[in-house]
């Protein structure tokens, strides 16, 4: 059976959402950073990275949110989720997951984790002042040309669906408004209808 390693709200709500639409048979352990157990040593003998999503499959530990999603859609082919046959299509989606994990995920971080790039308080508190502006601008993108409607790949759900929702999620936080990008606050209130999607943000919350 796959076991997921997820903490609520993080980024890792994606593979969750995703394996939910999946009807995947898996199991769902909570990481709790307050307590700081992503440095734990259990757990960093499974992600020596000490980050969420880790999934544990027969074959091996997978980490990486646009590989775990690969993974789920490849592995349930007929489900909400499965990945297309067609090369280019699956490129596509890719493409957009891999925006969402190199370009805006690393914008939002620099909110909360910019000792990763600086020991310079000051240098740490210039790269939270840029977080508004540069999330915006990453959802202007998503907003105007990349997102097509009314998922993000067009007429047909893909593991784009869950990563961007999870995303999103992150703009108030940010210090954007969601309504700001209508196509997009759209999208997020489509998928929080999805049963899969209620089903996961109820077991984070309990
Ligand atoms: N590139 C990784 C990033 C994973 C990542 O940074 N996860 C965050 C949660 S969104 C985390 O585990 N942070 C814990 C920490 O930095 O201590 C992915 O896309 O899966």
């Amino acid at each position: 059976m796959l076991k997921l390693y997820f903490s609520p709200g993080s980024c890792s709500q994606a593979a969750h959402i995703a394996l939910e639409e999946a009807g995947a048979d898996y199991e769902a352990e909570r990481i709790d950073f307050s307590k700081q157990q992503q440095r734990s040593a259990d757990f960093l003998r499974l992600n020596p990275k000490g980050r969420v999503p880790a999934l544990v499959t027969d074959k091996g530990v997978l980490t990486e949110s646009l590989a775990i999603l690969a993974y789920i859609g490849q592995s349930f082919p007929g489900s909400a989720v499965g990945t297309p046959s067609d090369p280019f299509e699956f490129a596509r989606i890719q493409a957009f997951n891999s925006y969402l994990s190199s370009t805006v995920h690393v914008a939002h971080a620099h909110k909360w984790r910019g000792s990763r790039w600086a020991d310079d308080p000051a240098a740490v508190e210039a790269m939270k002042q840029k977080v508004s502006a540069n999330m915006s601008d990453c959802f202007d993108l998503i907003e105007n040309i990349m997102f097509t409607g009314p998922w993000v790949m067009g007429e047909t759900y893909s593991i784009a669906d869950p990563y961007l929702f999870t995303f999103t999620s992150w703009l108030e936080g940010d210090g954007v408004d969601p309504k700001r990008f209508p196509k997009v606050h759209g999208h997020s209130q489509r998928m929080a209808e999805r049963p899969a999607v209620k089903k996961v943000l109820a077991a984070a919350a309990g």
